[in-house]
């Protein structure tokens, strides 16, 4: 068996291989440019490698911080394959896109002050001038970081808890949430486009055909009214609240506070805690009372989407012993999700086994995600279920000693899946094996 030792060293390889030199590739050529919260997962790995790296990589997501606030779901690097790259978004002319930024005009769950935060508390670990450099920059972060919550609360505010306008910006771009979304979004004009992603991973693998006729056909929607917050509302046929990122955001509110203490800001240590505490409040009041899951809410259609997905176990991520969240927890622990006897490991996967939505090789609706499975023992950690996360954190060091670092990977057999080589699978390596935290 491959010995932990070996495992760090490969993913940390990976990293290196992956390196543009300003930004991380999110994958070595299925993803050849930086994607917003998977560089925050890989600046925590980068940390225990080099403090001023992973700053680099962060700041390298600050600069692309569109003038709404907004921080951009990819920033473009110049090498070629990936489909849409910057001219498809037609951001050039957006609302709110700065001088010199080569972005999408979309964005993605807000890991960036969880990781700011954990960078900084290694920075501090190492001392000296990674410490100064760290908490530099970190003053320098935090108005941006402050704008880029308050963005996503109030350009995307709805309910107490934050609104997308796209799969990608879940970042469970196919998960069946949206099926029933997509199904309402208008595509009687076909377009006509090349995906290069099927050069790179198999097309089983990946979204259907179908699927990327309606993701392009909202890109065509925002660009008709140049990505402006306001209008974009009229004219999109794809609004929905996603209780996933809006739990990611409490928890990086309450980052964001702890940092604002640590610099002397307690006015911004306020707001962000306020925040926090608003947004869990509305990610519980989505839980369905019968099922204990989180729901989403098709803001169009006016209805509750129920359909049963490890978006649905926001409470967990938020980390609670209320009862509605122990339930949770209970159930994310038990035989219809980690614990079904069919599972490859104890993880927990993006749909149920048992769930007649299950497509277990197909992107998010079926297999288990090792950076999903970080975040899963991380916040179990944080929130002091300490069983839970050492197992996750065992089962998933288990299934990347394949040394593949699969984008994902099958929930049964655990065969590798996807883009190899993929940067925030070698990030939950470095990190499960390098900080105290997890000893
Ligand atoms: C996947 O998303 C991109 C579009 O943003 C794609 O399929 O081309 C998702 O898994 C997303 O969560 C991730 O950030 C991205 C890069 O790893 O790939």
């Amino acid at each position: 068996m491959t010995s932990d030792t070996e495992l760090l060293e490969t993913a940390s390889a990976v990293l290196r291989d992956n390196d543009l030199g300003s930004m991380i590739k999110a994958g070595p050529s299925l993803y050849p440019h930086q994607w917003s919260w998977d560089a925050a997962f890989v600046a925590i790995g980068l940390a225990q490698l080099s403090v001023p790296r992973a700053l680099a990589e962060l700041g390298t997501v600050l600069a692309g911080q569109w003038t709404t606030g907004m921080l951009p779901h990819i920033i473009f690097s110049d090498q070629p394959g990936y489909f849409p790259d910057f001219d498809d978004w037609g951001t050039a002319n957006a609302v709110g896109l700065p001088p010199g930024v080569r972005s999408s005009g979309i964005c993605q769950p807000p890991v960036h002050a969880i990781a700011l935060d954990l960078v900084l508390d290694q920075a501090r670990r190492a001392g000296g001038a990674n410490r100064r450099i760290a908490e530099e920059f970190a003053a320098e972060a935090l108005p941006r970081l402050a704008r880029w919550h308050e963005w996503l609360s109030t350009a995307r505010g709805y309910d107490d808890v934050v609104e997308i306008h796209h799969g990608w910006e879940s970042g469970m771009d196919n998960s069946p949430r949206w099926d029933e979304v997509y199904a309402a979004v208008d595509t009687s004009r076909r377009l006509e486009f090349e995906r290069l992603d099927l050069n790179h991973a198999a097309a089983a693998e990946r979204p259907t055909d179908d699927e990327y006729q309606r993701y392009i056909t909202l890109i065509e929607q925002m660009k008709s009214v140049r990505f402006d917050d306001t209008r974009v509302k009229e004219v999109l046929d794809f609004r929905v609240t996603d209780v996933f990122l809006s739990a990611i955001l409490v928890l990086a509110a309450e980052s964001l506070a702890r940092i604002a203490t640590d610099l002397g800001h307690p006015e911004v240590a306020e707001v962000e805690r306020a925040r926090a505490e608003r947004t869990r409040a509305g990610v519980l009041a989505t839980i369905d009372p019968d099922t204990g899951l989180c729901r989403d809410f098709d803001i169009r259609a006016n209805r509750w989407l129920d359909t049963e997905t490890m978006g649905g176990f926001a409470a967990v991520l938020m980390g609670g012993d209320d009862p509605a969240t122990v339930r949770q927890r209970d159930l994310l622990r038990g035989e219809r999700w980690c614990g079904h006897p069919e599972m490859a490991f104890w993880l927990p996967p993006t749909v149920s086994l048992d769930s007649p939505e299950l497509k277990p090789r197909e992107y998010w609706r079926g297999p288990v995600w090792p950076v999903m499975n970080w975040l899963f023992s991380w916040t179990a950690l944080r929130s002091g279920h300490r069983e839970d996360a050492l197992r996750w954190r065992a089962a998933g060091l288990d299934q990347l000693r394949d040394l593949t670092f699969g984008e994902y990977y099958e929930p049964r057999t655990g065969e590798t899946l996807g883009s190899p080589q993929q940067s925030w699978s070698a990030m939950a390596a470095i990190d499960w094996l390098s900080h105290p935290r997890w000893s």
